[in-house]
Order: C-alpha cells, then sequence, then structure tokens
C-alpha cells in the first residue's frame, strides 16, 4: 500500500473509532426524554467529516499519547462543535434548512428542541471530561484537566462565542482585513487549535513540541475557515450538504469577498506550507496531522 493509502486506511480507522465512541457516550434514543435523545444523535450522526476529533487523535499520537486517553476530548470537541452547528442554523441566527446534507435540527424537530439539543451536546462535553475513571490521578489527571480549560477557552466568549458575535455584528459592514482575521481565528480557528493543543497535552508533548504544535494549530485553524469561505463561492449546495452562496448573499465578511477569489486560495496554500514547516522536526510521527492539513485545504465541502 502506498505511504498516502496507508495514512487515509489509518484516518478512517479513527473516524470509525470516533463514532464507536461517541456512540458509547450518548443516551440512546429510547432513553427518556426520547425527543431530545434523537434530536442530538440526528445532528451528532448526519455525516459529519469529524475532521476535529482526528486533530486530536494525530495531534495526541504524534506526541506519543495512548487512544483511550485523547478520546474523551476528541468526542467532547466534535459534540461542541454539532451544537454550534445546530444554533448556527437557527431562525435567530443564519436560518438555514440544510445541514451535513440533511433538513436542519429545527427543521425536524422544531426550534426549542433544536435550542435544547445543542445544549444538551455543549452539557455532555464537559461532562464526559469531567468523568475522568477512577485511577486517573496526578499528571494524567492534570493533563486532563487543562485540556478542559482549553476547550472551555476555546468554546467561549475569547473563541466561538466571541466570533459568531462577530461574525453577526459585522453583516453587511465593511470590515478591515484584520478584523476579518481575527473574527475566523475566534469563530473557527479557536476549536480548531483546541483539538491539536488538547491533544497535545494529553499525549504528553514536551514544551518545545506543544510550540510547535501550536504553530500547526494556528495556521490550519485560519486555512479552514478561508476554504470555507472559497467553498462557498465557488461550490454548489449539493456537493456542499449545506446552502451554497450564503456568505454573497447576507453580505458576509469573507476571504472572498475582501481579498478576491484567487488571493483567497493562495492565503490558504501559504497556510498549509506554514502547517507542514512545523511539523517536519517531527518526521513520520506526524504523519497523520501532515495529511489532515492537507485534506483540510485540499477539502470540496
Ligand atoms: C452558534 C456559538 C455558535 C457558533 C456558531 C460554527 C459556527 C459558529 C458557525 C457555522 C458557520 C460556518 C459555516 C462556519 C465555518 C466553519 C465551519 C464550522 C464549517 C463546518 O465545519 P465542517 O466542514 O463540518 O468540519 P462537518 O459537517 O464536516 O463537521
Amino acid at each position: 500500500m502506498s505511504p498516502v493509502l496507508a495514512v487515509e486506511a489509518q484516518l478512517e480507522t479513527l473516524r470509525q473509532r470516533v463514532d464507536l465512541a461517541l456512540d458509547a457516550a450518548l443516551p440512546a434514543e429510547s432513553a427518556w426524554p426520547q425527543t431530545i435523545h434523537r434530536a442530538v444523535r440526528y445532528s451528532l450522526f448526519a455525516g459529519g467529516k469529524r475532521v476535529r476529533p482526528m486533530l486530536v487523535l494525530a495531534a495526541g499520537e504524534a506526541a506519543g499519547g495512548a487512544e483511550a486517553e485523547l478520546m474523551p476530548l476528541a468526542c467532547a470537541v466534535e459534540m461542541i462543535h454539532t451544537y454550534s452547528l445546530v444554533h448556527d442554523d437557527l431562525p435567530a441566527m443564519d436560518d438555514d434548512d440544510l445541514r451535513r446534507g440533511k433538513p436542519t435540527s429545527h427543521k425536524v424537530f422544531g426550534e426549542a428542541i433544536a435550542i435544547l439539543a445543542g445544549d444538551a451536546l455543549l452539557t455532555r462535553a464537559f461532562h464526559l471530561m469531567a468523568e475522568a475513571p477512577d485511577d486517573c490521578s496526578g499528571d494524567r489527571l492534570r493533563r486532563r484537566l487543562e485540556a478542559t480549560a482549553i476547550l472551555g477557552q476555546a468554546a467561549g466568549t475569547s473563541g466561538l462565542i466571541g466570533g459568531q458575535v462577530m461574525d453577526l455584528e459585522s453583516e453587511g459592514q465593511d470590515i478591515s482585513a484584520e478584523s476579518l482575521e481575527c473574527l475566523h481565528r475566534a469563530k473557527t480557528g479557536a476549536l480548531l487549535a483546541a483539538c491539536v493543543r488538547g491533544g497535545a497535552i494529553l499525549g504528553g508533548a514536551p514544551l518545545p513540541e506543544r510550540d510547535l504544535l501550536d504553530r500547526y494549530a494556528r495556521a490550519i485553524g485560519l486555512a479552514f475557515q478561508i476554504v470555507d469561505d472559497v467553498l462557498d463561492a465557488t461550490e454548489g449546495a449539493e456537493q456542499l450538504g449545506k446552502t451554497a452562496g450564503k456568505d454573497a448573499a447576507q453580505k458576509k465578511a469573507t476571504y472572498v469577498r475582501i481579498h478576491g477569489l484567487e488571493r483567497a486560495r493562495g492565503m490558504a496554500e501559504a497556510l498549509l506550507r506554514e502547517a507542514l514547516a512545523a511539523l517536519q522536526p517531527f518526521g513520520e510521527r506526524a504523519a497523520l496531522l501532515a495529511r489532515l492539513a492537507r485534506l483540510i485545504v485540499e477539502r470540496h465541502a
């Protein structure tokens, strides 16, 4: 098998293991109250790419960590990411009918249950991180706490929520390139960076390695959103699994609007080179992280 195919097979195995762990971390659809569990599972298993959990596992593996130590964070970030999509699609926010190729949560379950499904995912994420096994003590427990704090900060008002507020407030406005970068780094980059930082910490990476992984994380975090802007302008709804061309219709601040399509593409490629350069000292240990960076920048959905 070629090295690229071997890495692809490894990523596919990780994706399946994440899905099994997510399934095990949630109440069954038949558990009381059934509606909320149906809604939570509907969005969580709607076909997301699982980029964030794979970043946690790949960063942890590059640092030499064991999967069992990393999986709670991998599941928690996917729960938080899914909650943010469910809430972002609500009529009060982006008012979208399609997500991950399916009708959005509020279209299927109504607005109240969609809000609660997002709340339930966010709550379960931190509950899961707090469910440390009895033998988790000393350094292991400290690392778990540190990763939880990183996750909380990334999901909070200086990260995901702050970025979303800035996004809402800048609709229809002309914002500077610097403000747009700040918005993207908060709304999308913070959670992606937390995956890599958290994985590195749980895997026990020493400080110099954490700094390198941080450089990688910042680069791919911003690249992810630039590519998202490019895809919104260039791909159709069928390919994206969500409404296409919405950024332009809503006069959203995007890299394409501010810098133009070609420069935006060039910026994403430069960030990919920056991310790969940061991984250089890890050699083969960072093969999964390198592949994920390429998948993020070269993706079509
Ligand atoms: C509601 C607090 C709150 C935040 C919402 C995530 C977000 C902030 C808004 C979603 C709008 C958007 C399209 C952001 C671009 C980046 C992004 C999160 C894309 C979707 O992530 P993927 O491509 O999706 O990883 P899948 O479905 O594959 O998991």
